[in-house]
């Protein structure tokens, strides 16, 4: 048969509404949200990083309380190509919820989308996206807070000022961009410092090593590095370890994984700007699950940070050192 235009549009909507509903494992979708065991999928940044090991021993725990299944899946890298087709197979076995760090704010935007207009509770983690109003909730860290916090932390290492730089990850991960923007805003606003900008790594310790090895060569007199994540800060203390510059450049590093602990304690490192991962994830699996029965969520959650130095590492510092295993 064929079909007039107006005809076959009707049809394909009523298709493609029966095959929501008949692909749907999802509890909302079926509504027995009381009664189901909640089916969640945690999507990483990228597999193997302390960051999300230790929000994933948030969300397992929160998940076993609640008597939720969860199913985790990072990419290789933290890459938006690949995290694009994990979000896809994740959508189409339809969980009642996806908890999610998004890779990039542009790439992810439109597949995070789709996902929650096929019914799938969407909860931002650690990253966001350009427009999340799509999202039940979105949990992270004050990454603006956390960057300012880093630049007042070099400025009490070098109090007379100079020259500093930034490593950072990739532009558009939307953590790393805020904790730039929040180092950029202390560093231009303090006369005695001379801002040299912002370098991108891509999440490799190796680039980010050759990045500031090059930066010293060019800038020989700099005393501060703010390093915007895990991979960035362990490349930055390598840099300069073999440019023989420890004793000239500070150097603080976001996060605190156990690699950046070392570095702390070997006396590379002077300051690390600590996550909380773990709450990060209790409370995207909270949130997930209040969406899950239709119960108001908080759109914005905003958790803290911890300054980790020599001198608490083996104090109140070391509860915030991220996991390799839960
Ligand atoms: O800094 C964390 C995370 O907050 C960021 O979004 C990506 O990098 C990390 O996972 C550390 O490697």
């Amino acid at each position: 048969m064929k079909l007039t235009p107006k005809f076959a549009l009707i049809a394909a909507g009523i298709l493609a509404a029966t095959s929501l509903t008949a692909c749907s494992g999802g509890t909302a979708a079926t509504g027995n949200a009381a009664d189901a065991q909640p089916k969640l999928a945690f999507i990483q940044g990228v597999a193997g990083d302390e960051f999300y090991v230790s929000m994933k021993c948030g969300i397992d725990a929160a998940a076993k309380s609640a008597g939720a299944s969860i199913n985790t899946q990072g990419p290789v890298k933290f890459d938006p190509t690949l995290q694009k087709p994990i979000v896809d197979s994740v959508a189409a076995s339809r969980p009642d919820a996806i908890i999610i760090a998004p890779t990039d704010v542009a790439a992810m935007q439109a597949p995070l989308k789709a996902a929650a207009a096929a019914g799938i509770k969407v909860v931002l983690v650690d990253t966001t996206v350009q427009d999340p109003s799509f999202a039940s909730s979105a949990i992270a860290s004050d990454n603006r807070g956390g960057g300012l916090e880093a630049f007042k932390a070099i400025k009490k290492l070098s109090p007379e000022g100079g020259k500093v730089l930034v490593i950072s990850t990739d532009p558009g991960v939307s953590t790393a961009d805020a904790r730039v923007a929040g180092f950029e805003e202390g560093a231009k606003a303090d006369p005695s410092f001379q801002y040299l900008g912002v370098q991108y790594s891509h999440n490799d310790p190796a680039e980010a090593a050759r990045l500031v090895s090059a930066a010293l060569a060019k800038d020989s007199d700099i005393v501060g590095v703010f390093a915007a994540n895990t991979f960035a800060a362990e490349g930055t203390a390598t840099g300069v370890r073999q440019a023989g510059k420890q004793n000239q450049v500070k150097i603080v590093g976001f996060d605190a994984g156990p690699a950046q602990v070392k570095q702390l304690k070997d006396g590379v490192v002077q300051a690390l700007i600590a996550q909380e991962p773990g709450s990060i994830g209790t409370q995207g699996v909270e949130q997930a699950l209040k969406a899950i029965k239709g119960e108001p969520t908080e759109k914005k959650i905003q958790t803290g940070f911890k300054q980790i130095t020599a001198e608490n590492i083996t104090g109140e510092g070391a509860q915030y050192i991220y996991k390799s295993t839960c």
